[in-house]
């Protein structure tokens, strides 16, 4: 039985994952931070074969002990702050946690991770923030770095920390640059989940608008199920290497907002949309749009879920949650 280790398993990337892994027949072991971790019950609700070890990505001991005790044959180090917005607030935290976390992770690996014969390979979450101001379009795994928040000049560093431990010491590390990927389960607090989930408040009458930042900025959405396939199979190939993760089309927020509101039967959103000045950012990525051509190629890796699709499950999902809740009197 294979051993898997995730920091992060309690995101919506670590909870996918977690779940193919077990399917996959993995021991399964996930990173929990921080006292009664609220979050660490749902983790295990959803996925009784996983289980959890206390450990924080701030703390090198507890990464040590941890790798030592659980002898991954696989890590996937999916922690970190990954909202961008909040970066700009918490930049330190930030540079802390997605930046010099990898740092630690990388050394507790190198030092205690597997044997010569059966070595612990790694694999990095790195994102499309790290292309930030883009130098070309689509980019792909060539297209030089211009991080535009906290958030990306922190993945950039964990990146090229990735790429320089395989270099320094042959680790088997692997580094994913995903584009933006949602779900269902996607945190209340990104821009799509805030406007599936307004939108089905608004559909119920339990809300009358959505106030959003920039509406102009395009991205490269995918479906988080068909992202974490993509993590597994990188850690599956002889040679570690580096792939961009990405569906190949792009749409701004207004399209993201006139797919939402058709699928749930509107005319248009601009009576529900408001404009806040609080959710612009003080650098902005204004598009991003991948190429993955070299994932589908050495990894036979490809997305399945289409942006509409996507967009009516996590609006149809976000409907059937807030109904439940107001026929239970949660409202
Ligand atoms: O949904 P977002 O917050 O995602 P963002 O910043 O693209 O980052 C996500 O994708 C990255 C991959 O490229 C990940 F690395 C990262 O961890 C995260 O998962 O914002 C998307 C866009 C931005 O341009 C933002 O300015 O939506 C714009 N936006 C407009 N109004 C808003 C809002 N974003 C949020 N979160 N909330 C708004 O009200």
């Amino acid at each position: 039985m294979k051993r898997a280790l995730v920091t992060g398993i309690t995101g919506q990337d670590g909870r996918y994952l977690s779940q193919l892994l077990t399917s996959k027949g993995y021991q399964v072991f996930g990173l929990i931070h921080g006292q009664a971790n609220p979050k660490a019950r749902l983790v295990i609700e959803e996925n009784f074969g996983v289980e959890l070890v206390e450990g924080d990505l701030r703390d090198f001991p507890s990464l040590i002990a941890t790798v030592e005790q659980v002898q991954p044959d696989e890590v996937y180090n999916l922690g970190a702050i990954s909202f961008v917005q909040l970066s700009f607030k918490q930049a330190e935290l930030t540079a802390e946690i997605t930046g010099l976390g990898v740092l630690r992770m990388l050394e507790a690996v190198r030092i205690v991770g597997g044997s010569e014969r059966n070595p612990t390979r790694f694999y990095q979450a790195s994102s499309s923030e790290m292309f930030g101001k883009v130098r070309e379009t689509p980019q792909t795994e060539r297209t030089p770095f211009h991080p535009r928040s906290p958030y990306g000049v922190a993945k950039v560093f964990g990146h090229d920390m990735t790429v320089n431990y395989r270099e320094s010491y042959g680790l088997h590390a692997s580094s994913g640059i995903l584009f933006n990927h949602e779900s269902e389960r996607r945190g209340l607090e990104f821009v799509t989940r805030k406007i599936t989930n307004s939108l089905a408040r608004i559909k119920l009458g339990l809300q009358d608008t959505i106030s959003l930042g920039n509406l102009e900025s395009a991205r490269d959405w995918g479906y988080a199920g068909d992202y974490v396939e993509a993590m597994w199979l990188m850690l599956q190939q002889d040679e570690p290497d580096d792939y961009v993760i990405a569906t190949g089309e792009t749409h701004t927020i207004r399209e993201f907002l006139d797919v939402a509101f058709r699928i749930a039967g509107y005319d248009g959103w601009e009576p529900y949309v408001t404009h806040d000045t609080r959710f612009n950012r003080p650098a902005e990525v204004d598009l991003l749009l991948g190429d993955a051509s070299k994932a589908r190629e050495k990894l036979g890796w490809q997305p399945k879920v289409t942006f509409e699709e996507l967009v009516r499950r996590m609006y149809e999902a976000d409907l059937k949650e807030e109904q439940a809740q107001f026929d239970t009197g949660r409202h």
